[in-house]
């Protein structure tokens, strides 16, 4: 049976205006860096939850929101994440992960040391339901489905005064066994949260052009 149907809210914009709010949110997602450098400075979580709410609206595969987005600020959690992670990518930096991939990382400064999973206020970790939570539920698209969401997030968060980073340890099975989430879930990726410190540096990257990433039909 189709659900009843509400009328949909939408709020017409003048071109000018389109272009002055597309330009504006340009600019704001522009500034977003990925942040290594954390200040251990609290963070108001009610704000946090509340990028997450907006997260948990993306749309997903037939709206099953296969998603689920664990908040963890118990410190002795942080580090038990911290570790485990550090023993994940102690084994890709010396000698699990292809040359090639070293050397395009070697640009960035990344290395196997992430103080922060500790240090930060909070983590956002983000699991992918493989299927609901009885075996017969079935998802869709579950990986467009959560790296959506986590974009959402991402923005969210930014836009609420955060630092942000994706950090993606690989294998992420032990998430999971600390989390203590059940078998249909899989963690996504770990995004710490917080404050930059006061002298917090970033790769002085670029970004593709627009002309180089946009093809007009
Ligand atoms: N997960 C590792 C390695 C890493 C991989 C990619 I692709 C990056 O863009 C950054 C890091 C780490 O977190 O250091």
């Amino acid at each position: 049976m189709p659900l009843p149907t509400i009328r949909y809210q939408h709020t017409r914009r003048t071109a000018a205006e389109s272009l002055a709010e597309a330009t504006g949110f340009c600019e704001r997602m522009r500034s977003r860096r990925s942040v290594r450098n954390f200040s251990s400075e609290p963070i108001p979580l009610a704000a946090v939850e509340k990028a997450i709410e907006a997260a948990n609206s993306a749309p997903s595969g037939a709206n099953k929101q296969p998603w689920t987005f664990v908040l963890v600020t118990d410190e002795d959690l942080k580090r038990q994440i911290r570790v485990a992670a550090e023993q994940e990518e102690e084994a890709f930096y010396s000698g699990g992960a292809p040359t090639r991939w070293l050397a395009d990382l070697e640009p960035l400064g990344t290395n196997a040391h992430k103080p922060y999973l500790a240090l930060v206020p909070a983590l956002i970790v983000v699991f992918a339901q493989k299927h609901g939570s009885q075996e017969n539920e079935r998802h869709y698209y579950v990986a467009e489905s959560v790296g959506i969401a986590v974009g959402f997030l991402l923005a969210a968060l930014h836009h609420a005064g955060f630092a942000t980073l994706t950090h993606t340890p690989s294998p992420m099975d032990f998430l999971r066994r600390i989390l203590r989430r059940p078998e249909n879930e899989r963690a996504f990726c770990v995004i710490p949260v917080g404050y930059p410190t006061a002298d917090c540096q970033v790769p002085d990257i670029a970004k593709k052009t627009l002309e180089e990433v946009l093809v007009r039909m």
